[in-house]
């Protein structure tokens, strides 16, 4: 044969080959995933009046986003590095007893300096989440505890096909009383008044800008992600619900206003049809306030590209923007698991002791 016709024959049958496995995906797509993660004690600015102790998951609120495909292995160790013991539950999985992360229930509280490491396979599918089951009226309520957990179905809902969503944001609410500030083992009483509230753990003006162009096609994924009920409603948009808890709605609906109580999450889409500048707020009139002073808590602002930002009115006219604030550019880098800097907190500055002195005995 000659080597023009070796070439061709080369030539079709990697053509041939590549075609099979185009045609016959390998079941390769189901992967086994390893993460770890770490719990820190560490200061967040919640807001400029705020700074918060929390018990941060890789010492940020939210804790790192864990983003993993339907089927997939997942097997993540977590150390406790702060000076109270925890645990992990995998909100939403299917998961098997041992792995449920309650404490005295299905295992003994991760120590100081222990650790345990936690194995499930994703399934189902959507915007589930991870938090802390020990104290979970401190730890979760006020200690930033949490973070998300997506896990993207084989076949995407016949819903999302047709709104085709470009851009995706995740928000969790939670609250806080200052009084607890900074009292890490202590709080989260039923006589507690929370007098800040917040969207992934900062309180207005310390939220973040949502910026978008015409026509983007915008999906929110609300958690309930502290002990209160918080009420999330679009000026100038009104949107799909699509999802509950990670389950797609066999009757997608209309709305402009929704409930996510403690523990729920709801999906929802919508065009980003009416450029301006439009505020996105919790409806609990209450909420939106920082000790009691309006405005404040759990509000963003939806920026078109193209609308002036320069009125010297603006609230956020100079606001240094943290485009990854709602994990909206991490959730399009695939799969694995993802900091942020802008949600990582500081170093707790231990107050000085005054050491009693020692009396010498001679
Ligand atoms: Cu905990």
């Amino acid at each position: 044969m000659s080597s023009k016709g070796r070439n061709s024959l080369l030539i079709t049958a990697l053509l041939l080959i590549s075609l099979f496995f185009a045609a016959f995906p390998t079941g390769a797509d189901a992967e086994k995933r390893k993460f770890k993660m770490s719990i820190e004690e560490v200061t967040i600015e919640v807001h400029p009046q705020l700074t918060y102790t929390v018990f941060g998951f890789n010492g940020q609120v939210p804790g790192p986003l864990i983003h993993v495909a339907e089927g997939d292995t997942v097997e993540i160790e977590v150390k406790n590095l702060t000076s109270l013991p925890h645990t992990v539950h995998w909100h939403g999985i299917y998961n098997t007893w041992e792995n449920d992360g309650v404490p005295n229930v299905t295992q003994t509280d991760i120590k100081p300096g222990d650790s345990f490491t936690y194995k499930f396979v994703a399934d189902p599918t959507g915007s589930l989440w991870y938090h802390c089951h020990v104290s979970v009226n401190e730890h979760v309520a006020y200690r930033g505890m949490w973070g998300p957990l997506i896990v993207d179905p084989k076949e995407t809902a016949p819903i999302i096909k047709k709104l085709k969503p470009n851009k995706e944001y995740i928000m969790m609410f939670s609250s806080y009383a200052s009084g607890w500030a900074e009292k890490p083992g202590f709080g989260g009483l039923p006589d507690d008044v929370p007098d800040y509230f917040a969207m992934n753990g900062r309180a207005f003006p310390n939220t973040q800008p949502i910026r978008v162009e015409e026509g983007d096609v915008l999906r929110f994924r609300l958690y309930g992600a502290g002990g209160e009920t918080h009420s999330l409603h679009t000026h100038g948009h009104h949107f799909t619900v699509t999802h509950k808890d990670g389950f797609p709605l066999p009757a997608p609906y209309k709305a402009d206003t929704i409930s996510v109580a403690p523990g729920e999450r709801y999906d929802i889409v919508f065009e980003a049809n009416n450029p301006g500048r439009f505020i996105v707020h919790d409806h609990v009139d209450v909420h939106v306030t920082n000790k009691g002073k309006y405005p404040g808590g759990p509000i963003t602002i939806i920026e078109y590209e193209g609308i002036q930002r320069e009125d010297d009115w603006y609230a956020w006219k100079d606001k240094v923007y943290d485009s990854n604030y709602f994990y909206q550019q991490s959730l399009e880098e695939g799969y694995g698991l993802f900091n942020h800097d802008g949600h990582k907190g500081d170093p707790v500055k231990k107050k000085r002791s005054k050491r009693p002195k020692r009396k010498r005995s001679k």
